[in-house]
């Protein structure tokens, strides 16, 4: 790499020189950034080349994680992390009077993704290439990613993200290597002289799929593996034959506009399935280029067709990628000739599939003929594969018209896409224990009856060294120090923690990094929302996106009550506390837009009153993405993992806060559960009804907010402040519409009915912070525990038990 500082200054310095015609002087901090990436990426691009001939020497199986989301975040901090010249590069650049972490800022953060599914495909690919496997990224190089959030008089104003205005210095366009897409059109059956049946497909419009490849580097392994966002582009062809019609440039401007939109912009909503038709273009686009680029790979290793799925897995993240199935069927018998039945168990054999979600509304269907227009093909096999399912199920389960209509692919004019997922697919995993288990017994239970080796638990994972080490250089600089470097490379190891459990020496270290973080963050609060926090108060912290079911409106009405306890009692106080918010609402989520401006309007009103000013701050930090995650996750003393038992997931956010010594009040959902088991009790706070208890209550209908909202004297208080006059309310009805949420339409979160408890719960927090050392007692079980959620321990049991992929021996691992 470099030989050492100097070297690297030498490098850097000729390379401004080259590239940009400046030097270390008149270089802008833009300027620098560019030509370090540039720098880097020659060094990668070494390592990327031999990856790739040691993984066709070695003829390993080739993992394709389908995905519509990498929310990748900034790299160049992450690479040279991975490179290990993070330190000789700080250094070098320090002596030319320039900061790398100022450097770093000027990175667009890459946010091709909406949240938790996105995260997850990026942490993934870390470990994949870490840990030395043949597993690479396919997505889409949106334009456009996730929207810039402003608050602009406590609202949320959506802007778009430009990221690409600037040079993304990683990608590698790669026009060598571009795929035909084509849409619509129609298809008709024809014999050919020696009477076999082949399709013949018409009047399609194709356009271009062109790969831009980003690296993925490896931890200290010499592994470079692949990020493929490809890029929708009009073909030649077309652009020939439109050109054409000289007299309607217009309309050939249009008509290329409207082709090259696909790959415009991230969809902005995990919310709701809105079931848009650009949308359903997206994710043909992204499964026609892949699996035809699979294909391609795999054919330049010159083996039998029957070997496919020996070589190739194909893995889609959610239902989003399931046309992955009826298109390698496609290609198989359509373009290899294959016969359905040998087409079927390639298929089946290479496809597996995870869920990440139960909520029905996010479940994808769509329209029989909107899949029959734009994809006529695929839409005839999909009705195929429907029609040999449901057949088999005939045989299992005669006359069973009900059971086997609630199992069909497609149904009520719709095609579901979960259950062609299913079908076509030879594992299928939930994302935390729990979650597996709910998939098992209810939102699956027929598919489970029916094949029930296919299901399979495979709980979340994030990446230690972005999340540690990159965020929190301190402190996992001093864990180092304590315990040794093995816990990089095996997570496992932060356990020899707990032999620390009793060296106040150490424990005072995790206090003061976390205070020094703190004080960072308030710093950084102060300067970018001008607002002066306390750093000795604890720091309580709420990030994800904003959904009903993740409840901030919990945390919301319980922060409106401590205030109101304060201004009631003078003789009242609190443990001081500062409540950070970040999340993004869907832009057509009418009442997270809401809860987002009671965030607002409470911290507008807290921070101004002199009587709780000391004792409390709310903050609510705009644009969340993973930078201001990395920013914040390492000064957190409380994780709050709130949402309705049963509704998340997994949640990975949990993980980051915990791997950071945050303490997490949370219910028993996702992985919290998982959090649970591994700490104990006494080192994390658990609230609220279980996940059994919220589904009898869906079931038996039981549950009455009114009932709680009458006898409940401090959330009648409260909630009546948005509806009369109050500090919060000013006499304005904005709030009503969640009053009525919670009151008159019954409270579909159970936010009252958790109320009671969350607030005993943190009231324990209050108390237990005082407690200093046992508070950092707490803090480094959390650290020590944390281990097993590294990506790297969920990615080997991904390569184990589903892909049954290993190492390239010959690379360094
Ligand atoms: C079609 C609209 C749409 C788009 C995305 C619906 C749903 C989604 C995702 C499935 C939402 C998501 O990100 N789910 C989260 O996935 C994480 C990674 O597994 C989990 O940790 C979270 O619990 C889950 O909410």
């Amino acid at each position: 790499m470099f030989s050492g500082k100097e070297d690297f200054k030498q490098a850097f310095s000729e390379r401004l020189e080259t590239k940009l015609g400046k030097n270390a002087k008149t270089a802008t901090e833009v300027d620098a950034y560019r030509a370090l990436g540039s720098l880097l990426q020659d060094k990668i691009n070494k390592n990327w080349l031999r990856t790739d001939q040691e993984y066709k020497k070695n003829q390993n199986k080739q993992v394709y994680y389908f995905s519509m989301e990498f929310l990748i975040g900034r790299l160049l901090g992450s690479n040279l992390l991975n490179m290990q010249v993070l330190k000789v590069v700080e250094e070098g650049l320090r002596d030319l009077g320039l900061s790398l972490s100022a450097l770093e800022e000027k990175e667009n953060d890459a946010g091709l993704g909406n949240g938790g599914l996105g995260r997850l495909a990026a942490c993934f690919l870390d470990s994949l290439a870490t840990l030395g496997l043949a597993g690479h990224g396919y997505g889409l190089r949106y334009k456009y990613g996730m929207f810039h959030q402003q608050l602009v008089d406590g609202s949320q104003l959506e802007l778009p993200d430009n990221w690409l205005a600037q040079e993304f210095v990683w990608e590698v366009r790669r026009p060598e290597e571009t795929i035909e897409v084509r849409f619509g059109g129609k298809v008709s059956p024809i014999k050919d002289s020696l009477g076999s049946l082949y399709f013949d497909h018409r009047d399609y419009e194709q356009l271009q799929a062109v790969p831009y490849d980003v690296p993925v580097v490896g931890y200290n392994n010499e592994t470079v593996n692949t990020l493929r966002l490809w890029s929708a582009e009009p073909s030649a062809e077309d652009i020939i034959a439109k050109a054409s019609l000289k007299d309607d440039f217009g309309n050939f401007l249009d008509h290329r506009r409207s082709l090259t939109s696909i790959t415009e912009f991230l969809y902005p909503d995990d919310s709701n399935e809105e079931g848009k038709e650009l949308r359903l273009k997206q994710e043909y686009f992204l499964v026609s280029s892949g699996v035809q680029s699979a294909v391609r790979s795999f054919d330049e290793l010159g083996l039998p067709l029957s070997t496919f799925s020996n070589q190739v897995a194909l893995h889609i993240n959610d239902t989003h990628p399931a046309l992955v199935i009826p298109e390698l069927m496609r290609v198989l018998m359509d373009e290899k000739g294959l016969g359905w039945e040998k087409a079927w168990d390639l298929t089946q054999a290479s496809v597996s599939y995870t869920n990440h979600t139960t909520l029905s509304e996010a479940l994808e269907s769509w329209p029989i003929e909107l899949v029959q227009r734009l994809l006529p093909r695929i839409f005839m096999i999909i009705v195929e594969i429907n029609e040999r399912f449901c057949q088999s199920l005939w045989k299992t389960y005669p006359g069973d018209f009900d059971r086997i209509a609630s199992l069909a692919i497609v149904a009520d004019g719709q095609v579901k896409m979960a259950h062609l997922a299913i079908v076509g697919s030879h594992s299928v995993n939930g994302v935390a224990q729990l979650h597996t288990e709910i998939l098992k017994k209810r939102e699956m239970k027929s598919f489970y009856k029916s094949f029930p080796s296919r299901f399979n638990n495979k709980t979340n994972g994030i990446t230690h060294r972005r999340w540690l080490m990159h965020a929190n250089e301190p402190l996992a600089k001093s864990i180092t120090e304590a315990i040794g470097n093995d816990w990089i490379e095996q997570p496992g190891h932060l356990q020899d923690l707990l032999q620390k459990k009793n060296d106040n020496a150490f424990l005072d270290q995790l206090y003061d990094i976390k205070q020094q973080n703190k004080e960072d963050v308030a710093a950084w609060v102060k300067q970018t929302e001008g607002i002066t926090i306390d750093p000795l108060s604890i720091y309580d912290v709420h990030i994800k996106r904003l959904h009903g079911y993740k409840r901030q409106l919990l945390n919301a009405l319980h922060i409106m009550y401590l205030y109101n306890q304060i201004k009631l009692n003078r003789s009242f106080t609190i443990q001081p506390r500062t409540f950070f918010f970040a999340a993004k609402a869907a832009p057509s989520y009418y009442f997270a837009k809401k809860v987002i401006k009671l965030i607002d309007t409470i911290a507008g009103v807290v921070n101004n009153d002199p009587d709780v000013n000391d004792q409390m701050k709310v903050v609510f930090l705009p644009n969340y993405s993973v930078s201001t995650a990395e920013r914040i996750i390492p000064a957190a003393n409380v994780s709050e993992q709130i949402s309705l038992a049963s509704k998340e997931a997994s949640g990975t956010g949990n993980m980051k806060l915990m791997l950071n010594g945050a303490l997490t009040i949370g219910t028993m959902d996702g992985a919290n559960v998982e959090i649970h088991e591994l700490v104990g009790d006494d080192n994390i706070y658990t609230f609220g009804l279980s996940s059994e208890e919220v589904l009898e209550y869906d079931h038996n209908k039981l549950y009455s907010s009114q009932a709680v909202y009458e006898t409940d004297e401090r959330i009648r208080h409260t909630l009546n402040q948005l509806i009369h006059y109050s500090p919060f309310s000013k006499g304005e009805n904005v709030f009503e519409e969640l009053y009525h949420h919670l009151v008159t339409h019954n409270d579909e979160f159970f936010v009252l009915k958790d109320f009671a408890d969350y607030a005993a719960a943190q009231q324990r927090i209050s108390q237990d912070y005082q407690a200093k050392r046992q508070w950092s007692v707490k803090s480094l079980i959390n650290i020590a525990h944390s281990g097993t959620f590294s990506s790297d321990r969920t990615i080997q049991q991904y390569a184990t038990e589903i892909w049954r992929i290993q190492p390239a021996k010959t690379l360094k691992v």
